[in-house]
């Protein structure tokens, strides 16, 4: 429970108040508290210790505010607010919030129109019913139309891939306005998890207020949502949706360890302060009114008797117990990979040539390039072309010094009953060979099982990819019996890829969790078909830590001598 939740509920105690036509003075009261609830940083739990005396020593909380907060703290909300929602639809909270629609818009819209939630709001401000409203003007009519599209447009998810770098992007214009000392991209992007709902900043400032004007002027902000004395809420023109939070400079690891999330971990974080007689919130942890850890991340996780827990890893899904044991994984790391397993060149559907994604890969620093053009794709005669293209990879080997050394390598469809889609001559002479599933998706658990492991039977096999077949709006991942086929390719020596192409990420977070408890190998690729999706890797990576990988296990660690040592292995079996 934060000092911001219980001011929410004040907030939304005000609006409700001002809905039912109470009187104003009560309102201004609820949203005076709330405003310092904001603002303040110990905990209210802390002050409520206590009494009612205690709260009403802060300059804005009176005895009838006091005794709500006391409430609140006890029943987890306010009696107040409960009752007057009894007889006001819930969802005239969320109409109340949209800027712009005060108390008497609110209740007209509701008694003329029966505009009860947002979507009730959408649907007549789209139907253009609010015109017959009095005081209702065209121009109001857009406003709020624009506020409430984009509000409707950032329900959606957006992939990793493209979160990140319109995040970035942003990131860099936020760290220039004037005032902030130091910013981060916090949420689901900081733990790399595969979709994200929206874009969180957290900056450390002593003039939050500052920042916050400077932030809501942003040309790139489509429109602000709500704004306070240290955040906001806006959006960007395609709906994205920005969080900003402000915390003093002093508190910024706890601000980080807050924003950074998940929820469910920081639950269990505030569970643990508790058990220890402290309490951790957005400022720091604090023993009674004394703050005893907030300068960094580390020292919030050591005040709470734990090493620092890497992102990726900050689900509640046993990081905690691990890091409690000392067990923590040593996650692998995008610096640690050498080379990329899954490349397209324009022998297949890439849009580059075999030279320039060498050269794109050699910028990147790495040892090697597996170049899988799809084998059922190869112009003219599949064979000659094929053979064609090793030549040219033979040459560009020569002409680079192999650096880096591209690998000869084939992508081939699995077919409906698990066999291959290519000639037995491509697959012998291809120096490795990616399977993947690209037609006949959602077959029924079992037969999918059975056709996968087939395919990585295939003595040519050596890398089962993108292993849900899953693709961004368009299909859901296909189902198996993930732990079989995963031993299976555990068994015969075979890696399983972890796929970073921003609309693949496959297979997801719990999936990729079991393949890395299997042991099978695992291999990261991108799938580039352009030279810039060499830059997925970094996604690869982060979906790869979000499944708990070290670096033994992942076949890209390895250096080339190893890695064409271990495919000759595989290959005279
Ligand atoms: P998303 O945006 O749905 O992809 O997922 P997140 O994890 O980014 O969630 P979001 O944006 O709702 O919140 C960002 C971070 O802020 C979240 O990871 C933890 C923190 N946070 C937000 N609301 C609460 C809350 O009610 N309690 C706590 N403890 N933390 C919160
Ligand atoms: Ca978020
Ligand atoms: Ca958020
Ligand atoms: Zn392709």
């Amino acid at each position: 429970m934060s000092n911001e939740a219980i001011a929410q509920q004040l907030e939304e105690l005000a609006d409700l108040s001002d809905f039912i036509g109470d009187s104003p003075f009560k309102s201004r009261a609820y949203r005076q508290a709330a405003r310092v609830l904001e603002s303040l940083q110990t905990p209210i739990e802390t002050i409520a210790e206590g009494g009612k005396q205690a709260l009403e020593k802060i300059p804005g909380i009176g005895e009838a505010i006091a005794e709500k907060i006391l409430a609140y703290l006890q029943t987890g909300t306010i009696p107040k607010r409960e009752q007057l929602l009894q007889t006001v639809p819930r969802g005239i909270l969320e109409v109340m919030a949209v800027p712009g629609i005060g108390a008497k818009t609110a209740r007209q819209l509701y008694e003329q129109l029966g505009v009860h939630d947002l979507e009730s709001l959408r649907s007549a401000l789209l139907s253009g019913v609010v015109d017959n409203l009095p005081n209702f003007g065209a121009q109001k009519r857009e406003r709020l139309l624009h506020l409430i599209e984009l509000k409707h447009k950032s329900q959606r998810r957006t992939p990793l891939g493209f979160a990140l770098n319109r995040g970035r992007e942003l990131l860099q214009v936020i760290e220039q306005l004037e005032g902030v000392e130091r910013a981060l991209l916090g949420g689901s992007v900081r733990r790399m998890q595969e979709d994200v709902g929206d874009l969180d900043y957290l900056v450390a400032s002593t003039q939050p207020e500052r920042v916050v004007q400077a932030f809501v002027r942003l040309p790139v902000i489509s429109a602000v949502y709500s704004q306070g004395a240290r955040r906001a809420q806006a959006f960007l023109s395609d709906g994205v949706q920005v969080d900003l939070k402000i915390v003093p400079p002093a508190h910024w690891g706890a601000g980080v360890n807050y924003i950074t999330g998940s929820k469910a971990h920081s639950i269990r974080l505030r569970q643990r302060a508790l058990e220890r007689g402290l309490k951790l919130n957005e400022y720091g942890v604090w023993r009674g009114t004394e703050c005893i850890a907030a300068e960094t991340e580390e020292a919030v996780y050591a005040a709470l008797g734990l090493p620092w827990i890497p992102p990726p890893l900050r689900e509640d899904t046993g990081e905690i117990e691990a890091a409690e044991r000392g067990q923590l994984p040593t996650l692998v790391q995008l610096s640690q990979v050498r080379g990329d397993l899954q490349s397209h060149s324009n022998w297949s559907d890439g849009l580059n040539t075999l030279e320039e994604l060498a050269k794109a890969a050699r910028a990147l620093g790495y040892e090697y390039l597996a170049i899988t053009d799809h084998a059922h794709m190869f112009g003219g005669d599949p064979i000659t072309a094929f053979e064609q293209r090793r030549r040219a990879i033979e040459q560009l080997n020569e002409q680079l010094g192999g650096r880096p050394y591209l690998i000869n390598a084939l992508e081939v469809n699995i077919l409906e009953d698990g066999t291959l889609l290519a000639p037995e001559r491509m697959l012998r002479v291809a120096e490795l060979v990616l399977a993947g599933l690209h037609s006949e998706h959602g077959q029924p658990r079992e037969q999918m099982t059975e056709r996968l492991i087939r395919a990585l039977e295939h003595p040519a096999v050596d890398i089962l990819a993108h292993p849900t077949g899953r693709r961004y709006g368009k299909r859901p991942a296909n189902e198996a019996d993930w732990e079989r086929v995963f031993e299976r390719a555990r068994e015969l020596g075979k890696a399983v890829e972890i796929n970073g192409y921003p609309t693949r990420m496959d297979p997801p977070t719990p999936i990729a969790r079991l393949l890395v408890q299997c042991g099978a190998w695992i291999s990261l690729g991108t799938d580039t078909h352009a030279v810039r999706d060499l830059h997925a890797m970094e996604l690869a990576v982060g979906l790869a830590q979000r499944g708990w990988a070290t670096p033994e296990r992942v076949l890209n660690t390895r250096p080339l001598t190893e890695l064409l040592n271990w495919l000759r292995e595989r290959r005279h079996r």
